[in-house]
C-alpha cells in the first residue's frame, strides 16, 4: 500500500467515530429552517452538506484544509526551480488534511506516472466525436468512457463491495483519473486546435509540469498549470460541480460516473463556463472599439447594454462570496509580477472592468456580490500564453476540480454518507403555507 493510502487509512479510523457519534447521538441537532426562498431558489445557504476538505467564508474566500491560498502555496514542497508547489503535495493535502514531506510528495509523483497513460479506447472515443464538439463534452466523455476500468464497480459487481472498505476502490480510481485528466486534457487540445499532433508526456516532470508540456506551452506555463489547478480545485461542496459528483456518488456510482456529471454542471455558464463567457465578452468589447483602449465611459455603456440585454455581466458575483474572489486576487498578482503579462492590453482591460464593474452592478442593484469571481481573470493568463480557444478554458477548470471533487467523494464513501434524497413540495403546499388562498 502506498505511503499516502496508509496514512488517509489512519485518518479514516481516527474520524469515522466523529461521525457516528453525530449520527447516533446528536441526529436530531437543527442546524437551522429552510424557508421558501430558498425551495425555489436552489437552495441557497441550506446547511445540508458535510465536508473537511474546504470551507467557504463569504468574506475571506476559500479555505483548503484551514489554509488560505497564500498560506497554501506557501507551506507545499516546491517543484525544483519554481515557486509553485507540486500539484501532487496538495493532493496529498487535500486527502489527509497534513502538509506532506518531499519525500512523500515524490511518492505520490510516481504513483501518478505509474497510472497515466490515457488507454487506446478513450482516444479511440474521443476521436469518434465530431471534431466541432464542445471541448467538456469531449472531457465528460473520455471521464465516462473510462468507467469500464473502474475498481469500484468491479468489487461491486463482484460481490465483494465492503462498508468499511469500498473507500479503498474510491481511492484507487480517483488515484487513476487524476493521474489521466491532465493528459486527456492535453490530447483534446491539440487534436482539435493544434492540428492533431501530440505530444508524448515527459517522465521527468511533475503533473503540472507534463501538462504545460504536453500542451506545447514553455515556461512558465508549467506554473501556470500548477497554479490553476490549485485554486480551482475545490470550493466547498454546494457548488454545482462538487455537488453534481457528490450526488452522483451517493448512489454508490462510481468516480467516473460521478465526476463525468461534475464536468457537465462545471459546462454551465453560470459556473465554470463563465471563464469562456469572459474572454468572448472581452474580446468581442475590444474588437468592437477596433483595438483602442476604451474610456471609463465606453466601458461602463458596454456593461450596461449588457445588463440591460437581459444577460449577467461573466465573472461577476457569487452565490456564497460577498467580496473579491482570492482566486481572482492571487491570478491578478500573477499578472502584476510577470513581466510582459502586467502590460499586457488584455489583462489592462481586464483591470479596467474591475475598476468598473462593481460599481456599475452595485448600481443595477441585484447581484448580492458586485465583486469579481474566479473566472474573471484565468483567461487572460491562458490567451497571454497561446490558449486562445476559450472554449478549452473550462476544461482546465476541470482538470483541477477534480482534486477536490475526487477527494471529496474518496472520503464520503470512507464515512458511510448516505444517499441524497432531499425532499420536495408543491406549489400548493407552499402556497399554504405561505397563507395564500
Ligand atoms: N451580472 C448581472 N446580474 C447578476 C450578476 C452578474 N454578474 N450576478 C448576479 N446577478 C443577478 C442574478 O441573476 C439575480 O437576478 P434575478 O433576481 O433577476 O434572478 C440577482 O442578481 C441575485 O443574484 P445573486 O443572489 O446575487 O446571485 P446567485 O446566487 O443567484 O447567482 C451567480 C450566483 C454566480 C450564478 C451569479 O452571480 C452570476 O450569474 N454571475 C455571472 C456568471 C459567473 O460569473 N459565474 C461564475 C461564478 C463562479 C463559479 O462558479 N465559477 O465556476
Amino acid at each position: 500500500m502506498s505511503t499516502l493510502k496508509q496514512v488517509l487509512a489512519q485518518k479514516i479510523a481516527e474520524h469515522r467515530p466523529r461521525t457516528t457519534k453525530l449520527v447516533k447521538e446528536f441526529s436530531d441537532v437543527s442546524l437551522g429552517e429552510v424557508n421558501i426562498g430558498q425551495a425555489i431558489g436552489g437552495a441557497r445557504g441550506i446547511k445540508c452538506l458535510v465536508t473537511d476538505i474546504s470551507y467557504l467564508d463569504p468574506m475571506e474566500g476559500i479555505r483548503f484544509r484551514g489554509k488560505t491560498i497564500p498560506e497554501t502555496f506557501e507551506a507545499l514542497p516546491k517543484v525544483p526551480g519554481s515557486e509553485y508547489p507540486y500539484v501532487e503535495a496538495f493532493w496529498w493535502m487535500l486527502l489527509t488534511g497534513d502538509v506532506p514531506t518531499m519525500e512523500q510528495t515524490l511518492e505520490v509523483v510516481e504513483d501518478w506516472k505509474q497510472r497515466a497513460q490515457i488507454p487506446q479506447y478513450v482516444i479511440d472515443v474521443l476521436r469518434a466525436l465530431p471534431r466541432d464538439s464542445h471541448p467538456m463534452a469531449m472531457f465528460s466523455s473520455a471521464i465516462l468512457a473510462m468507467q469500464r476500468d473502474s475498481v469500484f464497480a468491479k468489487t461491486y459487481s463482484s460481490g465483494k463491495f465492503n462498508k468499511m472498505t469500498c473507500w479503498e476502490d474510491m481511492y484507487e480510481d480517483a488515484s487513476n483519473m487524476m493521474a489521466k485528466l491532465g493528459p486527456i486534457g492535453a490530447y483534446i487540445y491539440r487534436m482539435k486546435y493544434m492540428g492533431d499532433t501530440h505530444i508524448a508526456a515527459d517522465p521527468d516532470l511533475d503533473m503540472g509540469g507534463n501538462f504545460a508540456h504536453m500542451m506545447g506551452i514553455p515556461a512558465p506555463y508549467d506554473n501556470v498549470a500548477r497554479m490553476y489547478f490549485i485554486i480551482h480545485s475545490d470550493h466547498e461542496s454546494g457548488n454545482v460541480s462538487a455537488h453534481a459528483t457528490h450526488l452522483v456518488a451517493s448512489a454508490l456510482s462510481d468516480a467516473y460516473y460521478a465526476y463525468s456529471a461534475g464536468i457537465n454542471g462545471l459546462a454551465g455558464p453560470l459556473h465554470g463556463l463563465a471563464n469562456e463567457e469572459v474572454l468572448r465578452w472581452t474580446q468581442n468589447f475590444m474588437s468592437h472599439l477596433g483595438g483602442e483602449v476604451p474610456t471609463e465611459e465606453g466601458l461602463k455603456k458596454a456593461l450596461w447594454d449588457t445588463l440591460n440585454s437581459g444577460q449577467v455581466i461573466p465573472g461577476y458575483g457569487h452565490a456564497v462570496l460577498r467580496k473579491t474572489d482570492p482566486r481572482y486576487t492571487t491570478q491578478r498578482e500573477f499578472c502584476l509580477k510577470t513581466e510582459g503579462l502586467k502590460d499586457y492590453p488584455l489583462f489592462k482591460l481586464v483591470s479596467m472592468i474591475f475598476e468598473v464593474a462593481p460599481g456599475v452592478l452595485t448600481e443595477h442593484g441585484k447581484a448580492k456580490n458586485p465583486w469579481p469571481n474566479v473566472d474573471a481573470q484565468s483567461g487572460v493568463i491562458q490567451w497571454y500564453y497561446g490558449v486562445t480557444q476559450y472554449e478549452f478554458y473550462t476544461v482546465l477548470f476541470g482538470i483541477g476540480r477534480a482534486l477536490g471533487c475526487l477527494a471529496n467523494i474518496t472520503w464520503d464513501r470512507a464515512l458511510g454518507y448516505g444517499i441524497e434524497r432531499p425532499k420536495s413540495v408543491t406549489t400548493e403546499m407552499l402556497e399554504k403555507a405561505a397563507g395564500i388562498k
